[in-house]
């Protein structure tokens, strides 16, 4: 198995974190910048993208989700073993619309996160652009949405859900690049703690800000 992927990008971390909690080996293709056209490894020109012996995938969504059907026995080596477990699906299979309604939530939440970054190095910001900044005010909707339907034990009780990790990683991401303070919400701020030193989460360190 490739994986395409940045150290930075939130989207790509969500995989790494789910290879590593199944305990599954990749070899890891790792550029910090966005890569040239050319050199895209899909059409979608973005990462992570997954080859597993010549499928090649795209969007972290759906690469997670092959990863959990394509290997449901894969379990952590030693070290990555940790409770609450990883959840062996996307979605509650009695919760599906639920829990797939806070996935497309938290996906749209991460590519606000990731819009204001990369805009920002061409100097477009919340403070110039009207468009970042109905951006952030998403970003602090969705938040606000989220935590009404988080628990005090996550998103899926008893469970280290895929919910979980896509609410994570992007705001580590927007802490580690300093895109904007998001915190001020019980419940999330107290799920973005418990897990943070997770073997899983100290495993793939978002790289610091350049
Ligand atoms: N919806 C995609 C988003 C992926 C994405 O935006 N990746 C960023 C890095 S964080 C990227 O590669 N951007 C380059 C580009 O948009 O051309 C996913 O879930 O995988």
């Amino acid at each position: 198995m490739k994986l395409y992927c940045s150290n930075g990008s939130p989207f790509a971390r969500k995989v790494r974190i789910v290879l590593a909690e199944k305990g599954l080996a990749y070899e890891a293709d790792i550029q910090d910048r966005v890569r040239p056209v050319d050199e895209a490894p899909g059409p979608t020109l973005a990462v992570p993208v997954l080859d597993d012996g010549g499928r090649r995938l795209w969007e972290s969504d759906l690469i997670v989700d092959y990863l959990l059907r394509t290997y449901p026995d894969s379990r952590p080596a030693a070290d990555m073993a940790a409770t609450p477990p990883l959840s062996p699906w996307m979605a509650r299979p009695d919760r599906h619309w639920d829990d797939m309604t806070t996935l497309a939530t938290l996906a749209s939440c991460a590519t606000s996160v990731v819009n204001i970054r990369l805009m920002g190095n061409d100097g477009i910001t919340p403070e110039n652009s009207d468009y970042l900044a109905r951006q952030k005010t998403r970003i602090e909707r969705c938040l606000d949405w989220l935590e009404q339907r988080v628990t005090d034990e996550g998103f899926a009780v008893g469970w280290f859900s895929i919910m979980d990790i896509a609410f994570l990683c992007p705001m580590a991401f927007c802490e580690a690049r300093e895109i904007m303070p998001w915190r001020g919400r019980r419940k999330l701020d107290a799920l973005f703690d418990r897990h943070c030193a997770r073997p899983s989460l100290l495993a793939t360190p978002v790289n610091p800000k350049r």
